[in-house]
């Protein structure tokens, strides 16, 4: 654990083109997805929650450009009762879902698992975003006995369900308090994050802003 470096840049290649993309951080409430906004804003801060600002729960969403590497990033954080507002056209405006599930709350897996499925349902019926990847990140990794166990998450979450229905998907376990995998989580994103996905996304972006 420790600070470290967060940035993917460490391992990526020079020569991979700089991006810009948007990300949603979605998730039941408490689940930690702020967190993960300021963590990946000041990832040289030190460890540990009281190094991190004490977020108060969001209401709406809050977007941010965070640079990662050479990319540059839009995160939107968004809200349990705008994600139920699927209207909204920023949730929908992006080229790939975080969907944050609290490790430190078992209690809470089921509900987060149908949550999950009904975000992938979702983007399933939407041919602009259909193919888009999801991360899952379990949370709070710093308040567990030792290491997450991702194997018994992804039969609980029923991700291999998910697999079968064609969806790019990844689970890893993270701490914002700590840092520790954070890089490997937005490495995750970098490598499944497509050029076609960031075309199809400009494209629907462009039509968007032709009908508006
Ligand atoms: N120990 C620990 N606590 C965390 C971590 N991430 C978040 N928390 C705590 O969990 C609580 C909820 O964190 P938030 O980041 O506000 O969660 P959220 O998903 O944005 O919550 P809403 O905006 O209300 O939906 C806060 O008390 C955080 O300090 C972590 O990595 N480790
Ligand atoms: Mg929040």
């Amino acid at each position: 654990m420790g600070a470290g470096p967060s940035s993917p840049s460490n391992d990526s290649d020079e020569s991979d083109p700089p991006k810009t993309f948007d990300i949603a951080l979605v998730g039941l409430k408490d689940a930690g997805k702020t967190s993960i906004l300021n963590r990946l804003q000041r990832p040289e801060q030190p460890t540990g929650l009281p190094s991190l600002p004490q977020p108060a729960p969001t209401i709406g969403y809050i977007s941010q450009e965070v640079p990662c590497g050479q990319h540059l990033l839009t995160l939107w954080d968004f809200s349990a009762e705008t994600q139920a507002d699927p209207g909204k056209l920023e949730y929908w405006n992006v080229h790939v879902f975080i969907f944050a599930i609290d490790a430190s709350s078992p209690e809470h897996i089921p509900k987060a698992k149908d949550e999950l499925w009904s975000l992938a349902e979702q983007i399933r019926k939407d041919s602009s975003i259909q193919a888009h990847p999801v991360l899952v990140v379990a949370t709070k990794i710093d308040k567990l006995n030792g290491p997450p166990d991702l194997d018994e998450m992804s039969r609980a979450l029923d991700i291999e369900g998910l697999v079968k229905r064609g969806r790019t998907i990844g689970l890893k376990g993270v701490s914002a308090a700590t840092n520790e995998g954070m890089e490997g989580a937005m490495q995750w994103v970098l490598e499944n994050v497509t050029h076609a996905h960031i075309t199809q996304h400009d494209e629907t972006k462009s039509a968007i802003m032709r009908y508006l």
